[in-house]
């Protein structure tokens, strides 16, 4: 029955939140802020806690090391969630200002690794298996770096990080084409991440986040070499129209995140195997309302998951083996719009959720409670964000 079957894929999803997707934000022309936006890592784990309270699927949090540390398990319980992956920053610091691991400078190096070390003891402490890597090293000016030296020391670096891992840990490893550096960036694509990964030992796996590619690159093929090299490791998720937008999950290509989702059901229904893998909101809004926009992200994620759910796979691996082309794509076209909406409500209803949380986080006052203590704070401080 195609409602047991979104049942199913319902029960087996969640998608962590980013604690920054919480805080005052902007670009780099400015930044606009919003008086109820957090300004500690507690109130981010309150506002975090509200999106898991009124969706259900979003249980933990991604934690940046800089940002919200010192913090415990404790008080991310408080509020009903758990602190998901570590993100150290490597990034902020003036010494990182021609990059960390591959910077030319070996104290700075070696002042990075530490932190990739403490980060790892801050992950055991608070019961996080994931730390997850972005890099911002790169160059700005054709000749300025030494690329093939910076790919030695990006090497060494990741290998001295994952002898510290628990059995347990992993590394998750970002990669971006282009910005903060604009001519090289020494993790540019997902074959270098994969190569690193696999250099820095058996517990590293790749990150895709869906803003990191170029234009018209197709990222569902990405994550199918990387589903056949066991090598996906998760997902940062956001839209963008342009590059690095940072726009809501789904809000202007839909089906992209749905063809995402069926590649992994897809791989898992061929295999008989259920991957690893950390989906994750890589988000940060400085226009729309912050809790909303969370919690429209993470409904439109369980959208989008349970219409890959409900492909036939039986019937596409038929089409596709004989070649029945009109027929393949309207196996996943008539998954892509199925209107799953009625049965999300059901199992939330099943679940003791509100059918509506957007309509429900309206109506509880926590938006307007949230204002009136924070908005005087907010007018004056400004959280940090890269
Ligand atoms: C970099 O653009 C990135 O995607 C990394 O994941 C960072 O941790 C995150 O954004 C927040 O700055
Ligand atoms: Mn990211």
């Amino acid at each position: 029955m195609e409602s047991d079957v979104i049942f199913k894929a319902l029960d087996d999803f969640a998608i962590e939140l980013p604690s920054w997707g919480f805080a005052n934000t902007g670009t780099r022309f400015g930044k606009f802020i919003q008086e109820a936006a957090a300004t500690t890592t507690e109130e981010k784990l309150a506002d975090a806690g509200q999106v898991h309270a009124f969706t259900g699927c979003c249980p933990t949090v991604a934690m940046h090391v800089k940002w919200d540390f010192p913090c415990d398990k404790a008080t991310a319980a408080k509020y009903g969630v758990a602190i998901g992956s570590i993100n150290p920053n490597l990034f902020e610091d003036q010494i990182y200002k021609h990059g960390s691991l591959a910077n030319p400078d070996a104290e700075v190096r070696a002042a990075a690794l530490q932190h990739l070390i403490d980060s790892v003891e801050i992950a055991r402490r608070m019961g996080s298996r994931d730390l997850s890597l972005w890099f911002a090293d790169g160059s700005n000016f054709p000749g300025t770096a030494n690329i093939r030296q910076r790919r030695t020391w990006f090497k060494e670096g990741l290998k001295a990080m994952h002898a510290r891992l628990d059995p347990d840990q992993r590394i998750l490893l970002e990669y971006k084409p282009f910005e903060p550096a604009f001519y090289h960036t020494d993790i540019a694509d997902w074959g270098m991440s994969l190569l690193l990964a696999r250099a820095a030992g058996p517990q590293a796996r790749v990150l895709v986040d869906t803003g990191h590619h170029y234009q018209a690159q197709n990222i569902e093929q990405i994550v199918a070499w990387l589903l056949s090299e066991n090598m996906l490791g998760g997902f940062h998720f956001n839209d963008r129209r342009y590059a690095d937008d940072d726009l809501t999950l789904g809000s202007i290509d839909p089906y992209q995140v749905f063809r995402i989702f069926h590649e992994i059901r897809h791989f898992e229904w061929e295999t008989g195997t259920r991957v690893d893998i950390a989906y994750m909101v890589d988000q940060s809004h400085n226009l729309k309302p912050k809790i909303e926009e969370m919690i429209q992200t993470a409904t439109m994620a369980q959208e989008l998951f349970t219409k890959a759910a409900l492909v036939d796979h039986g019937k596409l691996a038929h089409y596709q083996s004989h070649a029945v082309l009109i027929d393949a794509e309207e196996c996943l076209k008539n998954a892509f719009a199925t209107d799953v909406r009625p049965a999300i409500r059901e199992w939330r209803k099943s679940k003791g959720l509100a059918e509506a949380p957007l309509e429900a986080f309206r109506a509880s006052g926590y938006l307007e409670r949230a204002t009136r203590e924070r908005a005087e704070r907010n007018r004056f401080s400004v959280s940090s964000y890269a």
